[in-house]
């Protein structure tokens, strides 16, 4: 699965340009029984299989030997801290992250208290395993390391940079059945482009993702004056609604 999507994309091009190296281990190397067993029946009963702790520590113990100690070894659970683009920002800044992927209902506990430093999710919904989020992970920080993303601009005006959402963005054609791109961007004015942005990006993260708002850094005096009037339209709007 890991190696499927280092196939195609910007993060393959970035490891295939020496920016970043993706190494995958396969948990079995590190079982001992002829089996190759990495699950076991729940202790305690209940439904399911549990990823037994051996594998994943010798595997880890392995890395040390061979990788150097990690700077961060990160299990993906449900149970994890949420990953952000602050958290993605700070783990782009890490030399070497080994990530640990569980399977069936998880992994056992040791696992966690033995060689993981740290647990992350990313939603708070179930998959069937680790490897999509490892591999959300491994593209949200990847695109933060210097020349993975041709333009760094892009990436600094991603969404949540500032914790807010994105403005509407818009291509050719300028028409398209009845809705037409606005105006102000085909103006040229540059300014005016920015400004019609700011307040894009502020009026969806106030109705879509107020909680946002909280967080939002570096607020210069006109976004806060363009917010308090969306707050206000916003409050009319839900008194008349
Ligand atoms: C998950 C998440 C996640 C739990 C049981 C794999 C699954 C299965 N990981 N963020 N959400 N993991 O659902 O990181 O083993």
């Amino acid at each position: 699965m890991i190696e499927a999507l280092l196939l195609e994309g910007l993060i393959a091009r970035a490891v295939q340009k020496k920016l970043l190296d993706v190494v995958v281990h396969d948990l079995r190397s590190f079982t001992t029984d002829r089996h190759r067993s990495v699950d076991d029946i729940p202790y305690g009963g209940g439904p399911g299989m549990v990823m037994k702790p051996e594998p994943f520590i010798r595997a880890v113990q392995h890395l040390r030997r061979h990788r150097g100690s990690p700077d961060a070894v990160i299990l993906t659970s449900p149970q994890g801290k949420l990953l952000t683009h602050k958290e993605a920002v700070r783990l782009s800044g890490l030399e070497h992250v080994v990530l640990l992927c569980g399977r069936y209902e998880g992994v056992d506990e040791r696992v966690y208290e033995e060689v993981a430093t740290e647990e992350l999710s990313i939603g708070d919904y179930v998959v069937t395993g680790g490897e999509l989020p490892a591999m959300v992970i491994v593209d949200a920080v990847g695109r933060h390391l210097p020349g993975v993303i041709g333009d760094a601009a892009s990436v600094e005006s991603d969404s949540f940079v500032r914790s807010l959402l994105d403005w509407p963005h818009y291509t050719r054609p300028a028409k398209l059945g009845n809705h037409e791109v606005p105006e102000v961007l085909l103006s040229g004015n540059h300014l005016e482009i920015q400004r019609w942005r700011k307040r894009a990006a502020l009026r969806r993260t106030l109705q879509r993702r107020p909680e946002l708002l909280g967080g939002a850094q570096g607020m210069d005096d006109e976004e806060r004056e363009v917010l308090q009037e969306l707050q206000r339209n916003e409050e009319v709007r839900k008194a008349g609604a």
